[in-house]
């Protein structure tokens, strides 16, 4: 048991946790986590305590409400678009009343230490929606408050959670009490994410993660989406460190609750062509998977990530060559050498 000021990190066995667990074990703050599935050993060596179960398990966040006093919660675990789409009543579930079960949490533990708690959410580009591929054409580099309609539960889901969190963050109880909101919301809308370290699931960007690994691993891949299929991508590394950035951010420096961030937008055809250049015999095909190709057509070729630029200093540090040339592709060929 611990009273010292806590991070809490849910979803930490996934993609985006596993890098944030590596940058910030060993500061000030002990890490605890809440995940369905265990962490892989040398992950778990950098946490102080892990729990293992449901964000739906509300006795479970009680339990570390009670013993850890936590004041800053990077809530990740979520069911990607994909595998929303085979399940929307679960994803509902997990993606909303997990969220909102979140909130609440921190909400309590900022009552009982008397200081807001600092809460990240990862929103999504499917938090946008395009009716047709030719309006996302036209649409360009679309702001964070234009096109919201999303064609996904997931997208759904992360739309709603954004207003869940600005609420809980600006107006919580504001009829019913005179007490102020104890939360202080902050929320990127992710692009696709790309790691060298781990592999997505459940996602609709998951080609390009996928096609890269496949290549590295001497393995066949079939690319779910046509050659021409846009949307933008981001390297792990930049993701993590926009993460931190807004987090450290100080909070009058802040225009927005929710930032669109950016780094670089390849069709699919331009991601297997440097996969080809990297890995010479690499064996991809192409066989469009209608569904999935739809929800890509939906979100957006790239976003307008001006506000995160002149708020909080997003910057990062690979564009498109530098993403393979100096991260994955090195990094990968190491980690399946
Ligand atoms: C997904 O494909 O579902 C995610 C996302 C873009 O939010 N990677």
């Amino acid at each position: 048991m611990s009273r010292y000021a806590s991070i809490l990190i849910t979803g930490a066995s996934g993609e985006i946790g596993h890098g944030l667990i590596d940058r910030l074990s060993g500061g000030p703050r002990p890490i605890i986590t809440l995940d369905l599935n265990p962490l892989a050993s040398e992950v778990a060596k950098k946490v102080r305590k892990e729990f293992v179960g449901s964000i739906l398990d509300t006795q479970m966040l009680e339990r570390i409400n009670a013993e850890y006093e936590v004041d800053e919660v990077y809530h990740l675990a979520a069911l990607l678009s994909t595998r929303s789409e085979f399940s929307p009543a679960l994803a509902h579930k997990v993606n909303v009343e997990g969220t909102l079960n979140l909130l609440e949490f921190a909400q309590r533990e900022g009552e009982s230490h008397g200081r807001p708690v600092t809460f990240f959410y990862p929103s999504s580009i499917a938090a946008y929606g395009f009716p047709t591929l030719r309006e996302k054409t036209e649409a360009g580099r679309v702001k964070e408050d234009e096109h919201l309609q999303p064609t996904t539960m997931y997208g759904a889901n992360k739309l709603y959670c954004e207003h869940l969190g600005r609420y809980y963050g600006r107006h919580y109880k504001q009829l019913a009490t005179d007490k102020l909101g104890k939360i202080d919301f902050r929320c990127i809308r992710f692009s696709g994410l790309i790691s060298a370290l781990t592999v997505p699931s459940g996602g609709t960007s998951d080609y390009a993660p996928e096609m890269i690994h496949a290549a590295a691993k001497g393995e066949p891949y079939s690319c779910f989406v046509r050659p021409d299929a846009r949307i933008p991508f981001m390297a792990m590394p930049d993701a993590v460190e926009a993460v931190l950035k807004l987090m450290h951010a100080p909070r009058e420096k802040l225009s927005r609750v929710v930032y669109n961030i950016g780094a670089f937008a390849p069709t699919a055809e331009e991601v297997e062509r440097v996969v080809r250049e990297a890995f010479p015999n690499a064996a991809v095909s192409t066989k469009v998977d209608g569904k999935r190709q739809s929800i890509i057509d939906s979100w957006p070729g790239d976003v307008n990530d001006g506000a995160a630029v002149r708020d909080w200093g997003h910057a990062p540090r690979y564009d498109f060559a530098a993403a393979f040339r100096d991260y994955l592709i090195p990094t990968i060929r190491k980690r399946y050498a």
